[in-house]
Parts: C-alpha cells; structure tokens; sequence
C-alpha cells in the first residue's frame, strides 16, 4: 500500500536502472542537505547557496579508510525546487553496485526510499504543480516521438490546465449569477436573464464536447497511430510495411498466404509515432490457421484509425466491391480507408489502368471517405519504393497533426476525457433546465457537479485514492 508521509526524507536512483556512465540519485525533504553532509567529505553543503554543484567524496562514516565514489551534489534550497523542498542529486559513477551503496547508506543515514513518482507527488502537494501537469510529467518522460512529447511538454508547462480553469472560470461565473438569484426568490427578482445562461452554457457545452472529441486523435498521437494494412493475398502488405519501416520485418513471398498472423511495428516518420499492422490476406479459405488469421485482419481494421487497403492492377470489379463492403464493415467509426495501388511497376504507363480500377480511381472517389482524405489515389511500388514517400505524406495529412487549430492542446488521457465527458453531459443537464426554465435549485446543483468534473483534471478537487492511483505508475525517481 502506498504510505505517504511528507515529513520524510526520501531518497531514489533517478537515472535508469543499470549500469551507465553516471548514475543520479535524487534526496528530497526537510533533511536532505544535513544528511548527505553527514556522508559527505568536500565543502559542507550546509553552508553553500541553492543551484550549486560541488565535487566531493561519499564516505561511510563507520567505514571512514574507504570512500564509496567521488561525485558531484548539486543542491537545491526550498521552495525554488522541483518538489518544493530541499533537494540534493548526487551524481556517481554508474555502476550497479555503487548505486545500491548508496542507497543503502542513505537509508542508514535518516532517508526513506521513495515510493513510484513521490517526488512529482510531493511537487503536487506543495503547489509546484497542478494535477495535470503531474500526470504530463510521466508523458514527457514516456514521450517517444516528436508529437508525443509536444503534447506532453505543452501539458506540462500548464496550457491544458490553463484552457480548463478558463471553463471552470466561466461555470463558476454562471453558478454565482444562478446563486443570487436564489438568494432573492422570495422577492422574485431575476438578476440574469435566462435567455442570457442559456447562450453561455451553450458556448461552454459546445467547448467541452469539442475539447473532449480532441481524445481519439490525442490518444492515438501519444501512443502511436494504428494503421492497417489490408488487401488480398499476394497484394504486396508485407513488402509495402517493410518499405514503411525501412527494414525486413515481415516475410515477404510470391505464395499467396505467407501472412498468417499480424505483424506490428512502430516507426516515427516526420514527427509522428506510426503502429503499422501487416495482416493476413483477405479470402475464402478452408485452411483454418489462415482463417485464423483473416479473423484477426479484421480485428486490426477494427482498431486502426486509417486502413490501407492495397490492390493491385490484376484485381477484378467483382472482388474490388467485395473487399471494398467487406472492410468498410469492419471500419470504427471516424477512421479512414485509403485505397492504394500497388505493383504499379508492371504497369506500361500510370494511366494504363485496368477496367475495374479506373472505375474506383477516377470516377469514384467512395473508397476514400472522410474530408482529411487525400482526394487523389496513391498509385506505389512496394517492391521499387515508388510514391512510398507520397504515401507517408498522406498518413501526415491524416494525423490530424497539421490541425492547427490548437493541435497542442488535445486530451490525450484517459482520465481527463472522463472527466470532460461527465462535465459536458452535466452541463448538457443544465442547458435542458435553463431551457425548460426549471428552479434555479435544479440547475446549481448540475452547474456544481459541472465544475467538479473540471476541478478533478487540474485537482483542485481530489482523494487520496486518485492520487495514488495516478502516481503508482509513475516510476521511482521521478
Ligand atoms: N512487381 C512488384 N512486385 C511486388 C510489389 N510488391 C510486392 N511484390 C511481390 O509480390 C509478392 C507478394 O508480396 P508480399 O509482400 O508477400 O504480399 P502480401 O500481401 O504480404 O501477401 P500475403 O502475406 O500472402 O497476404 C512478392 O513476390 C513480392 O516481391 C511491387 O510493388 N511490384
Ligand atoms: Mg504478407
């Protein structure tokens, strides 16, 4: 069970666990500075100013004839640290065993280890910073591309928190022009016409719900963008994901079938982390490890937020509307089927298209459905590498990266979209009430709960359990 105690003394290894060049071990609490100079041989730390580092010797003192390492204490004074107490990091040599040293002997010197992201927690509870921000902490830390880690880092530094406690603001707002009115019922006075609320409810509704929807592509940016690859057997999946990762990661044969199961990878390309899913080749079969196989082809169209759907010129029209009604089955919703040509190599000219193909390349442009599509089909050439860069501009396109219209401040977690969406559905409440011009009881009361769902995000409002349960995924150290 996490034991939080403020008053201690805490002490972690903050670099990766292993061996590198150097490793950093973090102090924070009351006693950080006294306890390090008790192990300590160099300039009393005691006595030096904040934002110093200084060389010295860690020394055992009932070992005092053999030093443990020389390193480097930086020091931090309270409250200009990032916890908001005094704060030592040692760095050391990196070694395994003079990292567990050391440990140990602040242990045996007055510090506690520190439990998973009780630095960040304690930095929470000081008021360095606010509950988002914590949790866009562990984001930075994880952050694997370069729009992941902008998102995390915009959080972080409080925009997101920010834009909510605008919103919280303008409810709070509301609810004090509904609270006066209650206050004077009895004289039947009504101080903010209703007409008036209705509109800036509905303004706010409208912001929330638009905040909340930022969650699919946030989530997707934060974790890597699924995208599957389909077609038939033969159609080139394997060879076009080995083109995208730029190394042989699936099989690739001229027997149709060689696929059986799915293929994951991630890669960044142009700032964005990609999961691409090469999947089995869509037909009949009796074959039942390749039907296997197909089922779960179907599934990653599923989860994927953009499908490729890879044909090649050789396909009849029968098949292409079969496959084409059968994967738009299996499409989620807000997802997007682009239609890619493949092995255009063995084509005489771009244009030589055959019937059935231009019929979807030209005429119709079904297959690709959403607005962000790329209008124009992208003829490739798994195999020559052709348009692959084409390609990957439309994956760009279609990660709603390039929507400028606050692209850093999406939802990207789970738990603030909850909270959006019980605040709009709350808010929705009240909009009703305004309009159905019920008591003014009924709609505070929503309004409250309203402004509770957005406190939650930022913890203005908060329980020990979401706490812990938020900081227990955090690592130790951070
Ligand atoms: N000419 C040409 N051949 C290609 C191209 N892309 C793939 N091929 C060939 O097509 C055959 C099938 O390629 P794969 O990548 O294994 O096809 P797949 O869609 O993964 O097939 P399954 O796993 O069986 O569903 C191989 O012989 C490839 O070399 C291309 O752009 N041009
Ligand atoms: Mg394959």
């Amino acid at each position: 069970m996490y034991q939080y105690n403020d008053s201690d003394t805490i002490c972690a290894i903050s670099t990766a666990p292993g061996c590198g060049g150097i490793a950093v071990i973090r102090v924070s609490g009351p006693d950080a500075i006294s306890i390090i100079n008790k192990i300590w041989r160099g300039k009393p730390l005691s006595s030096v100013g904040t934002h110093t580092a200084h060389l010295g010797t860690i020394t055992d003192p009932e070992n005092p004839t053999e030093p443990l390492d020389s390193g480097v204490a930086t020091v931090f004074r309270a409250p200009g640290t990032f916890t908001g107490e005094d704060v030592v990091e040692i760095s050391v040599h990196g070694s395994v065993w003079i990292q567990r040293e050391l440990i140990n002997l602040l242990i045996r010197t007055g510090c506690r280890l520190a439990q998973p992201g009780e630095f960040t927690r304690r930095a929470f509870a000081n008021g360095k910073l606010d509950l988002a921000q914590a949790e866009a902490v562990a984001d930075v830390i994880a952050a694997t591309s370069r729009s992941a880690h902008r998102l995390a880092s915009s959080q972080m530094r409080g925009d997101f928190s920010k834009r909510i406690g605008t919103l919280r603001e303008k409810l709070i707002e509301i609810a004090s022009l509904l609270e006066l009115e209650l206050d004077f019922s009895e004289e039947d006075v009504e101080f903010a016409s209703r007409i008036h609320l209705a509109e800036l409810a509905k303004n706010l509704h409208t912001e929330i719900s638009s905040l909340a929807a930022t969650f699919s592509t946030g989530s997707a940016l934060k974790n890597g963008i699924p995208v599957a690859i389909v077609g038939e057997p033969n159609a080139g999946k394997s060879t076009l994901l080995n083109a995208l990762l730029n190394e042989s990661r699936a099989i690739v044969s001229d027997i149709p079938g060689t696929t059986r199961d799915t293929v994951e990878d991630t890669i960044e390309i142009d700032g964005v982390m990609y999961r691409f899913i090469d999947t089995a080749g869509l037909r009949e079969t009796s074959d039942h490890v390749e039907n296997l196989g197909i089922g779960r082809s179907f599934e990653a169209i599923e989860r994927a937020r953009i499908v490729i759907w890879l044909v090649t010129p050789d396909i009849s029209q029968e098949k292409l509307t079969e496959l084409h009604t059968e994967i738009k089955k299996h499409l989620a919703e807000g997802a997007t089927l682009l239609t890619v040509l493949n092995k255009t190599d063995l084509l005489a000219s771009p244009t030589d298209l055959p019937h059935p193909l231009q019929n979807i390349f030209t005429e119709s442009q079904e297959p690709v459905t959403t607005e962000k599509s790329t209008q124009r089909p992208i003829l490739i050439s798994a195999s020559t590498g052709h348009n692959i860069d084409r390609l990957t501009q439309a994956l760009h396109t279609l990660s709603g990266t390039n929507d400028s219209a606050g692209a850093d401040l999406m939802v990207t977690n789970a738990r603030h979209y909850e909270a959006l969406t019980l605040a709009a559905e709350s808010l929705a409440r009240v909009l009703d009430g305004l309009r159905a011009n019920l008591s003014g009881d009924f709609i505070a009361q929503d309004l409250r709960e309203t402004i509770h769902h957005l406190s939650a995000i930022t913890g203005t409002i908060t329980t020990t359990d979401l706490l812990t349960s938020i900081f227990q995924n955090f690592c130790i150290g951070k």
